[in-house]
């Protein structure tokens, strides 16, 4: 057993024991164990093998004792009695978005539901308004969250797999032979979310990289190994492949392998329409010949085509506007001169203005506002009217200290209420030289009243910004039931721009909506919301967004002359 599967055996203990109704400190237990072996960083059978089960933060003798049977036998009989009386397949229910055991626990005893699809039969047919504690409402919410788990999948989010990705990177340039490697597949096109990864190599001798790759630290198992491909398993059950080519194939290769599938099918077309056969290993002509291509520059050379930038690749028009000559100018990460919303001690930020002030200047920043929330969010301790003087007079002394090297602006990040008004009167907000606001609470509300939040807010003179306009959690949480459309148009007739938020947990716009706006001639920002001087660096996930979205820089008003964005800062409110 890997450390995963034996984390989700404990997992599905604790999942069980919960239905069952058993005490919440007994399964936060196990729950905490599996977190930590999935932390771990070694392999558990190594550890048992050395007898330091116990060893592991959480794991008393009850549990290292199940361990040991587990990964002695495969098997455990504590489980195997558990599920005589639990049927397994209730712990998918947990799953469904706000479902919790209780609620689990009534629908098995009272309608016999055990699986998922007997849930959504039962809540489509109206047996779970009936029971004790539930309406209509809530059967509608069930159904809702079966279809919100249907979208989601075994994804990781690109702020997880790429600096993973990037370190397996580095360690096959160093292995034997080696000249040349690359990231492929979704990562490379920087989409949001990867479900595995992909890495090429370029070397004349495939085997000995392929060895190196599959006995990096961390693998568990491995899933294939041919001549070109080889792919594993990590413990914490993320995947990876890697490609092994001979650098003069290596240009056909790394097209290939970067996809999409859907690019490289009209890719495809396009050579056969010029009477030749693209593939991983060369375009080959019909007297059989081959043409090699080192370069991917190379293959889309012969096809007629500039290069397309991988984030392009994706089939929405790329290959039309490339061969017009019409590609678009990307943004690039260098271009952004101004952070646009970030927090400080002030409310629920980790750092200083000053701290903040050095690093964004530090990253080359001429322009940074600090936007810490508005008062009326509770939780974060947002700025009571006095605050904003206080916090004002601060920015002012900073700012004299630090000169011309960046400029600082005070603005706030308001808070949308449930009842569609902002946390600051328009006197308030017209104090500030910059607002951002968003919406954090009340994000289930039905479309239209969601939607009009939003839009009181677009139409608010004083707003320069919507942030992270849909309130979307990477992997968890969908985004509010918005009326994009409307909230489009508004935008469009407000002059408000719309925040593609960095953090990638969030990359609010998404590169969709994002390229919809752009060709609205709707303002974007692109901000990293950084709580934290680290932060910052997640600039490069929300310029990766606005490149898939087909973004140039005079779309980003974060891109512009320190002199411009004050002036239309200056001409909104
Ligand atoms: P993912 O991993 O689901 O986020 O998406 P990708 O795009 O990384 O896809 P993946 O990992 O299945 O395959 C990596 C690349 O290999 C893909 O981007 C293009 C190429 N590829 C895979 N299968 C096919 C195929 O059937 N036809 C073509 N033309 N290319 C393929
Ligand atoms: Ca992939
Ligand atoms: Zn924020």
């Amino acid at each position: 057993m890997t450390n995963h599967e034996l984390a989700n055996t404990f997992r599905l203990i604790a999942d069980l024991l919960d239905i069952q109704g058993e005490v919440i400190y007994v399964t936060l237990a196990y729950r905490k164990v599996a977190d930590n072996l999935d932390a771990l960083g070694r392999d558990i059978n190594d550890v048992w093998r050395e007898g330091k089960l116990r060893e592991i933060p959480g794991v008393g003798k009850a549990i290292a004792d199940k361990m040991d049977e587990l990964l002695r036998t495969g098997q455990l009989g504590f489980l195997e009695r558990l599920q005589a009386e639990v049927p397994a397949t209730l712990a998918e229910l947990l799953r469904v978005p706000d479902l919790g055991p209780k609620k689990i626990n009534l629908f098995w005893r009272s309608l016999g539901v055990t699986t998922l699809a007997q849930l959504e039969a039962a809540a489509r047919g109206g047996q779970l308004r009936s029971l004790s504690g539930m309406g209509a409402k809530s059967e509608a919410k069930i159904l809702a969250g079966l279809e919100s788990l249907g979208r989601r999948s075994g994804r990781t989010p690109l702020g997880a797999a790429l600096p993973a990705a990037l370190e397996m990177l580095a360690a096959l340039r160093q292995a034997p032979g080696v000249v040349d490697a690359a990231l492929g597949g979704s990562l490379r096109r920087m989409k949001s979310t990867v479900g595995d990864l992909d890495l090429l190599a370029a070397a004349a001798d495939s085997a000995p990289v392929m060895q190196a790759f599959v006995s990096q630290p961390g693998v568990a198992r491995i899933l294939g190994q041919g001549g070109t491909k080889a792919s594993v398993e990590f413990v914490n059950g993320l995947r990876a492949q890697l490609w092994v080519h001979p650098p003069e194939r290596f240009g056909t290769a790394l097209q290939y392998a970067t996809g999409s599938k859907e690019h490289n099918v009209r890719l495809r077309q396009l050579a056969l329409d010029r009477g030749l056969s693209l593939s991983d290993q060369a375009l080959v002509r019909a007297d059989g010949s081959e043409i090699l291509c080192a370069t991917e520059a190379e293959v889309y050379a012969v096809l007629g085509l500039p290069w397309i930038a991988p984030e392009l690749r994706e089939d929405r028009g790329e290959i039309q506007a490339a061969l017009a000559g019409s590609l678009p100018a990307l943004i690039e990460s260098s271009q952004r001169r101004a952070e646009l919303h970030s927090h400080s001690t002030w409310s629920d930020g980790r750092a200083t203005i000053r701290e903040m002030a050095l690093a964004a200047r530090a990253r080359g920043l001429q322009v940074l506002a600090i936007t810490d929330h508005s008062g009326g969010l509770g939780i974060t301790g947002g700025l009571s009217l006095e605050d904003i003087v206080r916090q004002r007079a601060e920015i002012e002394a900073l700012q004299i200290e630090l000169g011309d090297s960046i400029r600082l602006l005070q603005g706030a990040e308001v808070e949308i209420r449930a009842d569609g008004t902002l946390d600051y009167s328009d006197e308030v907000l017209a104090q500030f030289d910059i607002i951002v606001a968003s919406l954090h609470t009340s994000l289930r509300q039905p479309r239209t009243q969601v939607t009009n939040r939003l839009l009181n807010a677009i139409r608010n003179p004083h707003v320069d910004i919507i942030g992270h306009p849909t309130g979307r959690l990477i992997p968890d949480r969908e985004g509010a039931d918005l009326d994009m459309d409307a909230v489009l148009a508004a935008a469009a007739a407000s002059g408000v721009a719309l925040e593609i938020n960095a953090n990638p947990n969030r990359l609010d716009l998404d590169d969709v909506y994002a390229r919809r706006a752009m060709e609205m001639g709707i303002r974007l920002a692109i901000n990293t919301d950084a709580h934290d001087p680290g932060h910052l660096a997640q600039e490069v996930f929300g310029i990766a967004l606005a490149r898939r979205a087909w973004v140039e820089p005079q779309h980003v008003i974060n891109t512009w002359q320190p002199d411009a964005l004050l002036a239309w800062l200056g001409a909104r409110s």
